[in-house]
This record gives structure tokens, sequence and C-alpha cells, in this order.
């Protein structure tokens, strides 16, 4: 496998960074999670954009263009053979000296790894996942703007570790006002008597490229959509849930806590939307 890092492809063995790197000492860095399907990367170009923003956010000033990344990107795939990957594009503040100052470090590090991807089992798309609430809270985005997609993983680690005790796959985080914020890595919808409704990133949500793509195809297919906060009574209550993500795509979500959710089976309109995107991924996209 060859690794892009800092201006060149290197084998996978060769791909290392410095332990001075700030994004290892203090996780200040940003990432993307992306997929390549048959060929075609889903949502570069906004994958991209979120990248610039994350950077924008930090005050972190990438060393290339978007045309640069997008080639990049692109050749990371092609030079590994992949028609089917994940890919993880990372820029962090790079090697500087000790100390959390930014200025510290002259120059941020970039790499691109194209992976194979490993998917939840398809029986949890079939019957759906069974997932829990979990006592760690989502850093509010007064402390950390979930826009803002970090290196610093460790409140939504710690909520997966919990949702591994408790013996889920995933978890909801809610929000330190306890309204639902998100999962660990995935953004929860519902649908409640026909209208699909989401929680804002105001709330504690990642703006998620895949939740997007979702949005867009709720107003294709005329399904009513809102933006919304919501509670655990709200999931309690809802006729379906689902989870969006790049590695999820659409997931359906049957048990919260152990209660069931709707009719305890995948809903009609998670089949649908599931259904138009795994189609739409197909179709649309950069093609490498
Ligand atoms: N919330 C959080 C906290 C996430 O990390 C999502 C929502 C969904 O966003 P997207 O843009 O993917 O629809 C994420 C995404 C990984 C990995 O390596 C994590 C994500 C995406 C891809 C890979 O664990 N998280």
């Amino acid at each position: 496998m060859k690794v892009y890092l800092d201006g060149a492809f290197v084998d996978k063995s060769e791909a290392k960074v410095s332990v001075f790197d700030h994004g290892l000492l203090y996780g200040d860095g940003i990432f993307e999670g992306i997929r390549l399907y048959d060929g075609n990367i889903f949502r570069l170009d906004e994958h991209l954009e979120r990248l610039e923003y994350s950077a924008k956010a930090i005050l972190l000033s990438i060393p290339l263009t978007r045309k640069e990344l997008s080639d990049i990107t692109c050749e990371a795939c092609r030079i590994n053979n992949l028609k089917d990957a994940y890919i993880r594009l990372v820029v962090t503040r790079g090697p500087g000296d000790l100390g959390l100052a930014p200025w510290l470090c002259p120059k941020p590090t970039v790499f691109v790894i194209a992976d194979k991807i490993a998917l939840y089992p398809q029986e949890h798309y079939d019957n759906g996942l069974a997932i829990v609430t979990v006592p760690t809270r989502r850093i509010g985005p007064a402390s950390l703007p979930s826009t803002i997609k970090s290196l610093n993983y460790l409140n939504n680690i710690l909520a997966k570790i919990e949702a591994k005790q408790f013996g889920a796959l995933e978890a909801i985080m809610l929000n330190e006002q306890g309204f639902v914020a998100e999962c660990t890595a995935d953004n929860v919808f519902i649908v409640h008597k026909g209208v699909l409704l989401t929680t804002p990133s105001s709330q504690g949500a990642l703006e998620g490229i895949t939740r997007g793509a979702i949005i867009a195809i709720a107003q294709e297919l005329n399904i009513p959509f809102k933006e919304t906060s919501l509670t655990r009574y709200d999931i309690w209550c809802a006729d379906e849930c689902f989870l969006t993500g790049t590695g999820a795509e659409v997931i359906p979500v049957t048990k919260l806590d152990g209660r069931v959710i709707g009719t305890g089976r995948p809903g009609q309109i998670t089949a649908k939307v599931l259904e138009a995107f795994r189609k739409r991924v197909r179709i649309e996209g950069t093609r490498i």
C-alpha cells in the first residue's frame, strides 16, 4: 500500500510522522473520512469544503489547494488499485516544540490513506441496530464546535467504550442539556408521522456529509424534513430511526436502551432512503 505523506507517495512502512507532531501530542489537527464507490469518490468537494472550514476554525492553513487535495485523493485510490475504499485525509498542526502553542509548528503534516473498509455486518441492515444512550455527554459547541472534524475524538471514544460495555455497536450521545446530539460516529434521524427529523449542529451534531445527502434525497422523494432538537422521548415515540455516516451509510435502529422503536423492524422510509442513497453513490461523485 502507498500512502501520500507531505508531497510524495511512500510505502506504508515508510509512512511515519514525528513524535513531535502536535496532531499526536495534542490531537491538534483535522481530518475527513471519505468513501470511494465503484471508482467514484462520494461528495469529494463537500468533504474538502468541510476540511477547509475545519482548518479555518482552528486557524490552520492547509498547504495545498482544493484542486491539489482532490488530485492527491484520487491518486491515492488509483495508485493502490482501489475501486471501493475508505479514504482518510488528515492535516495536523505538524511537528514543533513541546507546548500547546500552534505557532510552534511551522509546517502542517498532510497525509492521505486509501484502504479497504470494514462495514457493519449485513444482519444489522436487515434487522436494525440495538443502540444505547451513554452517560458521557457530547462536548457542547461553546467548548468545541461539533462542526469541526478534529483529531480530538476522546469524547466520542469514551462513549464508544461505554456502548461496548453495554453490548451495543453505537451510542446516542446527549448534550449537556440532555438533548440528543448525535452518535459516536454517525448522525441520528427519526421518522415521526411521515416527517423526517434530525438534530442541528447547535445541539452538538457534526454536519455529516451523509446527513446532507439524506436531506437532499428526502427533498427529491418529497419526504417532509425538519432539522430540530430531539430528546430521548422523541426516539421512544418515533415510527422509525436510522443513523447516517460515511462508514455506516444508512443503518436502521430498532431498539434504544432495550426499548423497541416503532414496529421493531427497519422502517419503510428508512428502506426508501437507503435504496436511494445506494443508487446515488454509484452514479454521483468524482471519477478517480
Ligand atoms: N458524527 C461524528 C462524530 C462523526 O465522526 C459523523 C457524525 C457522520 O458524518 P459523515 O460526514 O461521515 O456523514 C461522523 C463521521 C472512522 C470514521 O474512521 C468516522 C467517521 C466517518 C468516517 C470514518 O471512524 N465519522
